[in-house]
């Protein structure tokens, strides 16, 4: 372990190098984050302002990071899953001056000492991603709160975790729900999930999926982005649904509905994105093609029952990494990948830089939008703030323009026309 107080404690500072490389390539896919670097690395707007986060230590992250750091703003970094962080990414960082306390596989009381230590520095603004730091200010370091003029929070279930305490009047000071901003969710789970959870599927298997049967469970975000991309490899896509609206959705898109009963006689590979349990279980096993391939993309690894299989296998074996060939009792094979888990992030590499990018522009307009109100002396009340619309416009637009797309304006009249419109006139 390399560790110098009140700078860094990361793995080991020798892989520097190799992280900066990685860094470099998530910066050339990270369009509009360099942009924002651009925009204000002169003016620096964040001067003076002292940033705590907690957040994945990846090759996205440290362009995050290092733009906060370009703009002017002190920060100090943990990483929030002891599972997601990259040493060389660490190294890498703390090799540039960045102060960063975070190694892979470090247990929980490492974990939160890791967070306290970036809380040393008396933050004023707080990122989260899953709350844990918020909430280490709330619990243990409340007077901490009295310098910090906001936050913000990358995750669904971050920003459940703060509504509830908002609720209950219990929230210290106001954050914005980077998760809720449509050039996030909707672009991390429609395309982020869907090109991943394929990826994880073809590195796990190196199938053939033009004409094979796809089972999607779950026909949410995550689970039509699966579908469109089968469907572009030239799959026939069957989407299993308990919610009538989403299963007309998938029929519309062309895609086949069907109860998970029969689509689990004829399916060749069966993906759940369901946020539920017990999505696929015995009965379906039992009913199962010989080579049948199942894997889970959703947030729990209980939608495909484990224990189930294995009650109704008489042997398995690790075929190759990420693939557990199941023998039935009825002879026929079954391989499960991933043990169940995310098969995004246990098979492939999770989301791609270029979804990443947008979420990170949200968390950089963020904060940078807290220091703005602190500047101009408007105080948010201690609540959960949705990202404006004209935010995501702004982190849309320059995403179109990076991409060399150019779109129309609407003309003085057209404006004109839709507001008399909506009058009613
Ligand atoms: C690992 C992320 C989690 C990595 C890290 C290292 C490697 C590959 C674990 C993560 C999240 Cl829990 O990233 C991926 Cl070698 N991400 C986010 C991500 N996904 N999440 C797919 O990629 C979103 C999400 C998840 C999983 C929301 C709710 C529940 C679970 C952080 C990140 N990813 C980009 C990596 N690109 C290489 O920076």
């Amino acid at each position: 372990m390399d560790y110098k107080p009140g700078k860094y404690k990361v793995r080991n500072l020798k892989l520097a190098a190799e992280g900066r490389m990685k860094i470099e390539w998530a910066e050339s896919r990270m369009p509009v984050l360099m942009a924002l670097r651009k925009k204000y690395e002169k003016t620096k707007p964040l001067k003076g302002y002292k940033i705590a986060g907690c957040l994945h230590v990846t090759k996205e992250t440290a362009v995050l990071i290092e733009t906060l750091a370009a703009a002017g703003a002190k920060v100090s970094w943990s990483g929030c899953n002891p599972l997601s962080t990259q040493d060389e990414i660490a190294a890498a960082l703390a090799k540039n001056g960045i102060e960063i306390y975070a190694w892979h596989g470090m247990n929980v009381k490492e974990f939160y000492w890791c967070i306290e230590r970036t809380l040393d520095m008396k933050p004023n603004l707080t990122l989260d991603d899953g709350a844990d730091l918020i909430f280490t200010v709330h619990n243990k370091y409340p007077k901490l709160a009295e310098n910090i003029i906001g936050g913000t929070e990358e995750t669904t279930t971050g920003v459940h975790r703060l509504r509830a305490m908002a609720a209950d009047k219990k929230i210290l000071y106001p954050v914005i729900a980077v998760n809720d901003a449509e050039t996030k969710w909707d672009f991390d789970n429609v395309y982020g999930t869907g090109q991943s959870s394929i990826d994880g599927i073809l590195r796990a298997t190196s199938v053939l999926l033009a004409g094979k049967n796809f089972v999607v469970a779950g026909y949410g975000h995550c689970g039509k982005g699966c579908a469109e991309r089968a469907k572009g490899l030239g799959a026939n896509v069957i989407v299993t649904e308990v919610k009538p609206t989403a299963a007309l959705k998938a029929t519309l898109e062309g895609h086949t509905v069907l109860p998970m009963d029969e689509a689990a006689k004829i399916g060749d590979i069966f993906i759940t994105a369901t946020g539920v349990k017990d999505v696929i279980i015995k009965k379906h096993f039992a009913k199962m093609k010989d080579g049948a391939i199942v894997c889970n993309t959703g947030h729990y690894d209980c939608e495909i029952n484990i224990p189930d299989l294995e009650s109704v296998s008489k042997g398995k074996r690790t075929i190759r990494p990420n693939n557990e060939e199941y023998t039935l009792k009825n002879g026929r094979k079954v391989y499960l990948l991933a043990q169940g888990r995310l098969v995004n992030l246990a098979a492939a590499e999770g989301h791609p830089s270029e979804v990443m990018d947008m979420s990170f522009a949200n968390q950089f307009m963020s904060q940078l939008r807290l220091v703005n109100l602190d500047k101009d002396g408007v105080l948010l009340d201690p609540d959960v703030y949705d990202i404006p619309e004209e935010q995501d416009q702004e982190i849309a637009g320059v995403k179109l323009q990076t991409m060399g797309f150019n779109i129309d304006k609407l003309t003085k009249e057209q404006v004109k026309y839709m507001s008399d419109y909506s009058a009613g006139t």
